[in-house]
């Protein structure tokens, strides 16, 4: 059975490659719901019922856990996801906070993402319930994904943005930043080019693919051998497949052909 991945767009797909690389003998159907994206500055209850059409359509395809690869999901409603549903649902929030923990030695820790994901304060109450030391300053920066998007990786306007919003936080002193949205471990060049090489950035795409792992391993759920159809990565889209090829196959670093 396929893994299935869920996410508000293209940004998700950060998550499916981190999959891909440490987890090469599983299939994957995605989801991404391009009509509807970004989900980022909508209320928690539209976000919500988003969500269930998206996990509902994943678990149609008969997938064996679901993975909520947006961040400003995961910081809506992870727990109403995980409650109704039958196979285990994994978001992204906790595996980067307990990264942020764990890389933080002065408890100065930054947190950036959408303006939901920043006002829902759920990497806060991850961060804080394992250990309530750390002082956390939150920012949001809902420039980045659309820079992101139109492929500005590393130019002028993007480098003015990122000091913008988070010269600031380092001013303050932090010493690790979680990248709490899909879209920003394609930054990770910039913003370390900007804040220079004293801040660890905490990416959660590659920490979510870690817990999959486990969580796979620990229920028996790992794929053991290749199937007959060989591995198979399916995407879905709700709308605009040619530009979610195109983009998608930056966010990738890989084709898509089904
Ligand atoms: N996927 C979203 C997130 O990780 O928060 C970013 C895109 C959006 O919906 N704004």
């Amino acid at each position: 059975k396929p893994i299935g991945v869920f996410d508000s767009g293209i940004g998700g797909l950060t998550v499916a490659k981190e999959i891909m690389e440490l987890l090469p003998g599983e299939s994957i159907v995605y989801l991404g719901d391009t009509a509807r994206v970004p989900y980022g500055s909508k209320s928690p209850e539209t976000i919500t019922r988003y969500a269930f059409e998206g996990l509902n359509f994943l678990l149609s395809k008969d997938v064996k856990l679901v993975v909520i690869a947006c961040n400003t999901v995961s910081a809506t409603c992870l727990k109403e996801l995980q409650e109704n549903s039958n196979v285990p649902v994994i978001g992204v929030i906790d595996p980067g906070a307990k990264a942020a923990v764990r890389a933080t030695r002065e408890k100065k820790v930054g947190v950036i993402g959408t303006e939901r994901t920043v006002k829902s304060g759920a990497y806060e109450s991850a961060i804080k319930n394992m250990d309530g030391n750390i002082k956390i300053l939150s920012k949001a920066c809902p420039l980045f994904v659309p820079l992101v998007e139109e492929g500005w990786l590393d130019r002028e306007a993007t480098y003015l943005t990122i000091a913008e919003y988070l010269m600031p936080l380092k001013r303050e002193g932090i010493d690790t930043l979680v990248l709490g949205c899909t879209h920003y471990p394609l930054l990770k060049p910039a913003i370390s080019r900007v804040l220079g090489e004293g801040i660890k950035l905490v990416d959660c795409a590659k920490e979510t693919a870690v817990v999959v792992k486990n969580t796979l391993e620990d229920s028996g759920l790992i794929s053991r051998r290749i199937p007959a159809e060989g591995i198979i990565h399916k995407y879905y889209v709700t709308d605009n497949t040619e530009k979610f090829r195109e983009i998608g196959e930056m966010f990738l670093k890989r084709k898509i052909e089904h």
